[in-house]
């Protein structure tokens, strides 16, 4: 069923204020995503009319809490197919997500001399608790290198499977490049290769279909901010004998079936690893925040972020000085709704503080990406617009023409290009 965008975008409060009468548009749901006002009623609702401890209280709404909170995971579950929310532990976000992989199965896994492999489109927290891992267990971190600096170089992937890895960690959907990976074949070759799978879908659970059990990875981890939802609730999906056979980090509360003095069982699955009182009213907004992505169907967003990357890349395309990074116009099918570019001549932070006089939200910086931003694109810095449902053709013209004003207020023409910060 088709989805009406323009009436989606009414549902975000935030998108109807504006400042020195220039309207808010906001190019930056990649760092986080707004909220509609069903999500943020949910949340009030929880405050309001059941607010109370889950898995304690043998009262009513307690069970209410707990109940929604077990149905918010369903939901999550449904969205990515996992099949059970025993499939689903909540914790603060993405990153969260993969230093408890690392943690965890990583650290009961990986042995001294082992691989460890990832990708050098990497963010940093599919880097760095990697890092952390091959550093405690003296094992070496390896990376696939990128094709023209947009692509995973296959080749490259199945060279370094030789050395049979104890773990594959990649990115769905690079939060630079836009860059759409194949996961599916990712793990397909990783499996076969011996390595367990790790995919940051941080990018790509919020914005299209996404399906863990047809992509086979053993474990997803994507945050809740950036999908309609509240900050501080991240998902980590596991597959059910991994998380069976993995010891938990963090001990005390509701994740135990029993104590004694000098031991512990473990509670059933996903609670073993959601030590103490979780993210209640988190887990509420975002079990209203996949309802209404449901509502409005993951294939509708997607079709409409495709549409709008397609629209501002033909637009760039157009404009002298400015580079895109990146799959180029021909590939755009292979990317998600980010474009990182960067004006000749012109620091990033600039161009964002101009757009900013003018109430557009981008980011500039390294994007918490810098081995790919400056190992391999080269830049100090690059800016970035990203897209989401609420997003129209009208939000890319305003980025464009604030282009057009950056370049008029710092007079380009005579200048030379950029040198990378
Ligand atoms: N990227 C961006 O502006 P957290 O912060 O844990 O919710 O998400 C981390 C993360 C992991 N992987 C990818 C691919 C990401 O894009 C992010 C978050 C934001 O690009 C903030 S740096």
């Amino acid at each position: 069923m088709a989805a009406d965008f323009d009436r989606i975008r009414k549902d975000f409060p935030i998108l109807a204020t504006s400042f020195a009468g220039k309207p808010l548009t906001y190019l930056d749901s990649a760092a986080t995503s707004q909220k509609p006002a069903q999500v943020i009623d949910a949340i009030t609702n929880y405050y309001r009319r059941y607010n109370a401890n889950i898995h304690r209280g043998v009262y009513r709404i307690s069970e209410e809490a707990t109940s929604v909170y077990t149905h918010s995971k369903e939901l999550v579950a449904g969205l990515i197919n996992a099949g059970s929310y025993r499939n689903i532990i909540y914790n603060r976000n993405t990153t969260e997500g993969i230093n408890v992989v690392a943690l965890t199965y990583g650290e009961q896994q990986v042995k001294k001399g082992d691989h460890i492999l990832i990708s050098e489109m990497e963010h940093h927290s599919n880097i760095v608790p990697w890092q952390l891992l091959a550093k405690r267990k003296g094992a070496i971190l390896d990376y696939i290198r990128l094709k023209g600096a947009a692509h995973l170089d296959m080749e490259d992937l199945k060279r370094k499977l030789e050395l049979e890895p104890k773990m594959v960690a990649v990115t769905h959907v690079s939060n630079v490049l836009g860059t759409i990976n194949d996961v599916k074949e990712v793990t397909r070759l990783a499996h076969k290769a011996g390595a367990a799978v790790l995919v940051d879908a941080a990018q790509s659970v919020p914005h299209m279909p996404v399906d863990v059990k047809d992509i086979g990875c053993d474990f997803m981890a994507f945050s809740g901010h950036k999908m309609l939802g509240p900050a501080g609730v991240g998902i980590l999906y596991g597959k059910e004998d991994i998380l069976e056979k993995t010891e938990p980090i963090i001990g005390g509360g509701d994740m135990i079936r029993s104590v004694e003095f000098q031991k512990a069982t473990w509670n059933d699955l996903p609670w073993k690893f959601e030590a103490g009182t979780p993210n209640i009213e988190g887990a509420v907004g975002l079990g209203a925040a996949v309802e209404y992505l449901n509502s409005v169907g993951m294939r509708n967003i997607r079709q409409h972020e495709l549409k709008l990357t397609k629209y501002a890349m033909e637009r760039l395309a157009k404009l002298k000085d400015v580079r895109v990074y990146g799959p180029g116009l021909k590939d755009a099918e292979k990317r998600g709704g980010v474009i990182a570019f960067n004006i000749d001549a012109v620091h990033p932070h600039d161009v964002s503080q101009i757009f900013d006089s003018e109430n557009i939200c981008i980011r500039a910086g390294h994007h918490c990406a810098m081995p790919l931003v400056t190992g391999v694109l080269g830049e100090g810095a690059v800016d970035r617009m990203s897209f989401y449902l609420y997003n129209n053709e009208a939000d890319v013209d305003r980025a464009i023409a604030a282009i057009d004003r950056v370049k008029k207020v710092l007079r380009l023409g005579k200048a030379k290009r950029r040198e990378s910060v």
